[in-house]
């Protein structure tokens, strides 16, 4: 196994929101190919497109009705078979999005397992429920309870997403037989791997209903259980024979359960998202958000770095908010954003940019819940409804944490819907384009465009930075500070999140500053970010 995937970056496509070839509003195949030379400018080696198959879009493409068809709003077959071969003359690898936990219910395996004698009715995990009892008391990830009646079945069936995802039963073998085969075409066409949706639960280990109320009542009955790693090593001998790369979302996945999943012995995936640094300014859910304290964000990505050999680094995703509303300054905004930047590429691991953070893309600007699309912040508002939460919390709520914040449509330049669409985008444009795109900063040297140029260039050329060891330093909610060493010397690197000047003890050689200064005097400025090399 070459472990490519270790040297380069990987940069996220939410397709439906990053550019529209044919004035529909909904971005396509066509469009992103017609960006490939930007990407490759940016100096990304990865592409993960967030899932482009037949899909009736109650999730946004992750629920799926045909594995091995494209969504004909995205474009065609022929259309994803020229994007990979575009990318690969770019020097570019595609990986596409695994969604095997669940398909939609309108993928024909479901619409046959709703008669109780159909071969796929083991597929799904039908059962009755009694006297309009539900079969169990689980409650579902997005804020609905888990079950839901069919009455041509006259059962229920098991959803821990949307209605509409209906979860796969792995105990009948035929499933993993589907999967293998969907795997098969894939890479056959030329993807390098997988990004694996909520891969952590595939393998549920009873339907018994939970003793004890939680957040995700009944997850102890399917998080990263035994039966989910062997389904996970079948999948990597398949994988093993296309030196395909796999990242795991694992959702509250611990850095042991990390190892357990990653470690190269282990046979199952490449590398996994944890979500412990992302769930540095919550308190018990996402929904209810705390102030953001630096050192809790450090401490988390800090942990992960010690305790798992190998990391992705991110801080966005199409179901986040932006990086720059919730970890920036509001009075220095580009300083901090490129602090940020720093961070992802100085860490050890697979650095992952989602579309629209490498110029600093904002959460939205929306004022009501008119304008939100999202499946979840639906959900989520009708649930709060529900527990009588007053109108203008629950939209301060949903406001901060929709993943709507992450999916409004890309802003390529001062244009018409910021050039994304001739048409009616699908989504609301945030009104900041103006002065935040993509155009603006591929004239401006001193743009955290360029800036992120630079970092993945500064990381590529350096084997310190991109496989050697970490060290912490300080960390503290105005520092933090740590030490990569390795084979081409060792580099401080000197985050101040502070709005307030901070006198640092370290030395070197100034290697890099957000500021753009060429010398280093141990006093770092309000959000600076420097890069320091060991004097030799
Ligand atoms: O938002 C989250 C991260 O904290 C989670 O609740 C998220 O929904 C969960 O990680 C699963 O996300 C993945 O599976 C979902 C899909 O809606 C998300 O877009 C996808 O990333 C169901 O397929
Ligand atoms: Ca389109």
């Amino acid at each position: 196994m070459s472990e490519w995937w270790k040297k380069e970056v990987v940069y996220q496509i939410y397709p439906r929101s990053f550019c529209d070839s044919n004035g529909d509003g909904i971005g396509d195949l066509p469009g992103i190919i017609s960006k490939l030379d930007e990407l490759q400018k940016l100096g990304i080696g990865i592409l993960w497109l967030s899932p482009v198959y037949a899909s009736p879009n109650e999730d946004n493409g992750y629920d799926i009705s045909d594995y091995c068809a494209i969504n004909p709003e995205y474009g065609t077959m022929t259309d994803m078979e020229h994007l990979i071969a575009e990318a690969s003359a770019r020097g570019i690898r595609v990986i596409m999005d695994l969604v095997i936990n669940h398909t939609s219910t309108a993928h024909p395996w479901f619409q046959a397992s709703r008669d109780p004698q159909s071969p796929y009715r083991d597929y799904y995990y039908w059962r009755k429920g009694s006297k309009g009892k539900l079969p169990n008391n689980w409650t579902g990830f997005f804020g609905e309870n888990c079950w839901e009646y069919d009455d041509r079945s006259d059962a229920y069936y098991l959803h821990l997403f949307a209605k509409h995802q209906a979860d796969l039963d792995y105990h009948n073998p035929k499933v993993l037989e589907e999967i293998k085969s969907i795997l098969r075409f894939w890479l056959d066409k030329g993807v390098a791997g997988f990004r694996c949706d909520v891969i952590n639960i595939l393998w549920k280990d009873s339907l018994q209903s939970s003793p004890k109320k939680m957040i995700l009542t009944g997850s102890e009955h399917y998080l990263t259980l035994e039966g989910t790693h062997a389904i996970l090593r079948e999948i990597r001998k398949i994988l093993d024979e296309y030196d395909a790369f796999t990242v795991g979302e694992t959702v509250f996945a611990s850095t042991k359960q990390a190892c357990d999943l990653t470690l190269p012995e282990r046979g199952e995936l490449n590398t996994v998202f944890g979500f412990e640094h992302m769930e540095c300014d919550q308190k018990i859910v996402k929904w209810l958000k705390t102030d953001f304290h630096p050192a809790r964000l450090a401490k988390a990505l800090s942990k992960w770095q010690l305790e798992v050999p190998w990391n992705t680094l991110n801080l966005e995703n199409h179901d986040q908010p932006r990086s720059l509303s919730r970890f920036g300054s509001a009075r220095y905004p580009i300083q901090s954003a490129k602090l940020l930047a720093t961070l992802l590429f100085t860490l050890r691991g697979t650095p992952f940019i989602y579309q629209g953070q490498e110029i600093g893309m904002t959460n939205f600007d929306f004022t009501s819940m008119e304008q939100v699309q999202d499946v979840e912040s639906k959900n989520v508002d009708r649930l709060l409804q529900s527990f009588h939460i007053p109108k203008k919390q629950r939209w301060r709520m949903i406001a901060r944490t929709s993943r709507d914040n992450a999916r409004t449509p890309m802003q390529w330049n001062t244009g018409k819907n910021a050039g994304f669409t001739a048409g009616n985008p699908w989504l609301g444009v945030n009104s900041n384009y103006r002065f935040v795109n993509y155009a603006s900063q591929q004239e401006n040297p001193s743009s955290l465009l360029h800036y992120y140029e630079k970092l993945i260039a500064l990381r590529r050329g350096s084997e310190t930075l991109l496989s050697g060891t970490y060290c912490p330093l300080k960390i503290t909610d105005e520092e933090f500070s740590y030490r990569r060493a390795g084979r081409d010397g060792s580099y401080t690197i000197v985050l101040n999140f502070s709005d307030k000047p901070l006198r640092v003890p370290y030395e070197g050689n100034l290697v890099l500053s957000n500021y753009g200064y060429n010398r280093y005097d141990g006093i770092l400025q309000p959000c600076e970010a420097v890069i320091l090399r060991e004097r030799s």
